[in-house]
């Protein structure tokens, strides 16, 4: 799973970034130039984890992980530019730092600085980028079906003509309903406007008071998006404390904890994902899928090998585990149940996947 964070220039990418990740990666006010994407991968805290953990002292503990990807300032007109899309299309999820801070010194596109305009201008790039996206598989579509019509053509040209006629009305994808069959045709297309979407609004040092209230500072949500205000500058200050002074800092400011936190909880209702445990020989350890997935595709997230010759699936709620103990006893008490490949799985399962080699 990956977070791509992007925005316009000198917004405090980086800022968000090194607060995200752990990194210490330097931060000027001048442009370096620089246009390769920083990348870093962080685990992802599960007390559930830790708790499992305890059964199986022996076994190394590996939480789930979280890709971050810091991408380079993108100026107007540019989302479209080969080198960026690229980075956009494999997102799974996107978080938009917005400027909100004023600091004068710093270089700012316009001459003043709107958190609203610029969250408008970046979806309009977006919803731009996707509109050439699905002309350019309409007109590869009318010559496929010109060949010879089948259903399946003639049905990704009505959804096609849905999307262009959303698109060209300024209607970002995330805010269509689609059927899961047409979910998975539009997979491949990785539309940037129907990815979730986070706003990152970096305030003002004199904003702090608005910092869990983000909806005063951008009052237009909307569906698979979510605001969150954090003022980087300032965080990346605290964070370099010692735990004493950082929580004496976050005082002084009004804070109850630095964004990364804040983030991480809310990333994973955005993203619409869950987490599941398995437990091998030597290790424990905590995968994320996309909420309603099946037990195949579960195993196909750790190995093609397991999902081709996947069996079976023994299953067991990771609080049941908990409170039995054992797995030994787990399968003695028959709480383990077995299920097969189109089992949704939940929130908090322990699976053990049975295949053939
Ligand atoms: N006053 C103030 N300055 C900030 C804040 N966040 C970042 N900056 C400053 O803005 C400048 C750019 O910060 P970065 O984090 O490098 O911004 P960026 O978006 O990664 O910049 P590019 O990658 O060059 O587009 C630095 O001088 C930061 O100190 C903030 O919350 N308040
Ligand atoms: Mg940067």
């Amino acid at each position: 799973m990956n977070f791509t964070i992007f925005g316009y220039p000198k917004s405090g990418k980086t800022t968000l970034f090194n607060l995200l990740t752990g990194a210490d990666i330097e931060i000027t006010g001048y442009d370096t130039g620089k246009k390769e994407p920083n990348l870093r991968t962080s685990a992802v805290p599960d007390p559930r984890l830790d708790q499992l953990s305890t059964l199986f002292p022996e076994k190394e503990k590996k939480s789930a992980i979280i890709d971050y990807i810091d991408l380079a300032g993108i100026s107007y007109g540019e989302v479209k530019t080969e080198g960026y899309l690229n980075y956009l299309r494999k997102a799974d999820g996107l978080a938009h730092v917005v400027r909100c801070f004023r600091a004068v010194q710093i270089p700012h596109h316009k001459a003043e600085i709107s958190p609203q305009d610029d969250i408008q201008a970046m979806e309009e790039e977006m919803i731009l980028a996707d509109l050439f996206q699905i002309e350019s598989r309409r007109e590869k579509l009318e010559k496929e079906l010109k060949r010879g019509k089948t259903t399946e053509l003639e049905k990704e040209q009505v959804l096609s003509e849905r999307i262009r006629t959303a698109l060209e009305q300024g209607t970002p994808l995330r805010e269509l309903e689609f059927s899961s069959t047409e979910e998975k045709l539009l997979r491949s297309f990785a539309f940037l406007s129907q990815k979730p979407l986070f706003f990152m609004l970096n305030l003002d040092e004199s904003d702090i008071p608005f910092i869990d209230s983000p909806e005063k500072v951008y009052p237009g949500q909307k569906p698979h998006t979510a605001a969150l205000a954090f003022c980087g500058k300032i965080e990346l200050e605290i964070r370099q404390l010692e735990a004493e002074e950082k929580s004496l800092f976050l005082d002084e400011y009004g804070m109850k904890e630095l964004s990364d936190s804040k983030f991480r909880r809310a990333s994973y209702e955005l993203l619409d994902v869950i987490t599941f445990f398995t437990i091998g020989d030597k290790e424990i350890k905590a995968w994320t899928i996309r909420k309603d997935s099946t037990a195949f595709e579960a195993a196909g997230e750790i190995h093609t090998d397991i999902q081709k010759g996947f069996i079976r699936a023994e299953v067991i709620p990771w609080q049941e585990l908990l409170e039995i103990g054992s797995f030994q006893t787990a399968r003695e008490k028959a709480a383990i149940r077995l299920e097969g490949k189109s089992y949704a799985v939940q929130d908090g399962d322990v699976i053990f996947f049975r295949f053939s080699k």
